[in-house]
């Protein structure tokens, strides 16, 4: 006990139904086992709004929610950080998982240190595009339009908005998808307080590395918790000390 997890993007759909099972077998396991777990964004992959959860088309809505109550009635501590997939994720979806939905950024205190936790989205300053149409949909009245209209046609405009990301993406190079070190350094100097020891840990780029900045002539270590797929699944624990990585059966 008390260990904390990190995980994210793990896109949970319909049509992955292998991640689905090592995620229920990982909140049974290793995360009861530790206690303690967040989710940095992207646990599902598209959320076109908590009434979703109750959807016949998508029983694996459902069969999450279920699977998460478990871990949290069995006593674990459970923090969800929407993503840019799953950004509509709310209230009722939190009650009835038994989650605390976290603000991006947020930070965790624990042993002297500081954990500033994100998505990693927000930090992706080159691509002006993108951030453009994150403010959008993030904006609340736009978000307040959306939800007030049928669940076929919100899940309609997820699969065509989704459609039309793959294929801007197809379109960038792949430098300007990735976290700018301006945008991460400027988020851990307003985030730093002496004399805890800071680290930042993120999803969203896909791209499972561990960086290291300096930050007032401090060494702060930037570490991007890994995607998951139907051939691995990973996820990160903190022990109170240090970070480690580790991947799953
Ligand atoms: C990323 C970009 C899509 C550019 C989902 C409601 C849902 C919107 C969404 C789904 C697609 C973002 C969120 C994506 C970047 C685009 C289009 C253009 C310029 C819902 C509303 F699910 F809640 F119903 N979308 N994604 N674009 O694939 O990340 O960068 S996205
Ligand atoms: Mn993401």
């Amino acid at each position: 006990m008390s260990d904390i997890l990190f995980i994210s993007d793990l896109h949970l759909s319909m049509r992955t139904p292998g991640i689905a099972g090592r995620f229920f077998a990982f909140l049974a396991n290793e995360a009861r086992a530790a206690g303690e777990l967040y989710i940095l964004g992207d646990l599902f992959e598209a959320w076109p709004g908590d009434d979703a959860i109750d959807d016949a088309d998508e029983p694996c809505n459902g069969a999450v929610v279920a699977a998460l109550r478990a871990f949290s009635d069995a006593g674990g501590q459970l923090g969800i950080m929407p993503g840019n997939r799953d950004f509509l994720l709310g209230e009722t979806f939190a009650r009835r998982s038994g989650a605390r939905l976290l603000a991006d950024p947020s930070v965790v205190e624990r042993d002297g240190s500081r954990l500033v936790l994100a998505h990693g989205d927000a930090l992706c300053a080159a691509d002006t595009d993108y951030q453009a149409f994150r403010r959008q949909v993030r904006d609340a009245a736009w978000q307040a339009d959306f939800l007030a209209r049928p669940l076929a046609e919100r899940k309609a405009l997820a699969d065509a908005l989704r459609l039309q990301s793959e294929s801007v993406k197809r379109d960038k190079p792949p430098q300007l998808m990735d976290v700018t070190t301006a945008a991460a350094e400027q988020l851990l100097r307003e985030q730093r307080s002496e004399p805890a020891r800071l680290t930042l840990i993120h999803g969203h780029t896909h791209r499972p590395a561990e960086h290291a900045h300096e930050i007032d002539g401090e060494r702060v270590e930037r570490w991007v918790t890994a995607d998951w797929s139907e051939a691995r699944g990973e996820y990160l624990r903190w022990d109170g000390k240090t970070l480690t990585r580790h991947a799953l059966p």
